[in-house]
């Protein structure tokens, strides 16, 4: 037999390996600035799972060196390695240990993202058409007015993105936002969020979409309810018809297509 195994030692090792990964790789601002409710519960959520990462790379970096010094073979020794088979208190501890990492990372995310989604008493419907190359928005209120290329959305109140895509996968994001949804023909999706700094943003589409897709970008202006409204009344197009035809067409996740969500 090898002896035992300094666990103590090693479990030691791992737990300082993994504070000294998680020092550098925490404090990194990975996404960028954020401007949504998401935003802070999304960057918690990655810090998470980067401590739990450097965790199981730990350990795992622990063993292979212990093993590489502590049964490196001695020069000139050509003997075959000792003949073992199976060591049950292993195998269910490396069974057991990713079944409750991954479960856990299964919940917390399920979690967040439950608060995230949580409808709001009065949220703002807007619908987002994707097409190769281009975002439009159709906004609630009469006539439904509609604009390309520009997004305006009034800050810290919920909003609905009702997503339609045309032809293929598009993909929704605004990195401030965090959230991120495909638009799926056929289908229509829904991506809620909660801006809570006013700005302009990008909407970026994140699904390679053909040949235009790197341009497939949209501005994203977040404003005080007030201006908002202002910006919506001045809007002199109306969602074009086949459009609408189009969402009718589109199987629902939500009874409402074109939205009276309020405005
Ligand atoms: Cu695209």
């Amino acid at each position: 037999m090898y002896g035992r195994l300094p666990i103590a030692k090693m479990l030691a090792a791992t737990v300082a390996l993994t504070a000294a990964i998680s020092a550098v790789m925490v404090p990194i601002n990975w996404n960028g600035q954020g401007a949504s409710t998401a935003a802070p519960k999304i960057d918690h959520l990655l810090n998470v799972m980067i401590v739990l990462s450097a965790f199981v790379f730990a350990l795992v970096m622990v063993m292979l060196f212990y093993a590489l010094w502590k049964f490196k073979a001695k020069p000139g020794d050509e003997s075959d390695g000792e003949p073992i088979h199976g060591n049950t208190r292993l195998e269910v501890a490396w069974t057991l240990i990713p079944t409750v990492i991954v479960l856990f990372a299964g919940g917390y995310s399920w979690k967040v993202l439950d608060e995230i989604e949580k409808p709001a008493k009065d949220p703002l419907t807007v619908d987002v058409f994707a097409q190769q190359f281009a975002w439009s928005f159709g906004y609630p209120g009469k006539d439904f007015a509609y604009t390309q290329g520009e997004l305006h959305v009034p800050l810290d109140r919920q909003v609905h993105f009702k997503l339609h895509a045309q032809d293929v996968i598009h993909s929704f994001w605004v990195p401030e936002w965090r959230i991120k949804k495909d638009a799926v023909p056929g289908i229509t999706t829904t991506a809620i969020v909660t801006p809570d700094k006013p700005g302009t943003y990008q909407l970026i589409c994140t699904e390679l979409c053909g040949f235009g897709h790197t341009s497939m970008r949209a501005k994203v202006v977040v404003e005080p309810p007030a201006e908002f409204r202002k910006w919506v009344a001045g809007l002199d197009e109306k969602i074009p018809d086949l459009l609408i035809e189009s969402i009718k067409q589109d199987t629902e996740e939500d009874p409402i297509p074109v939205g009276p969500g309020g405005s």
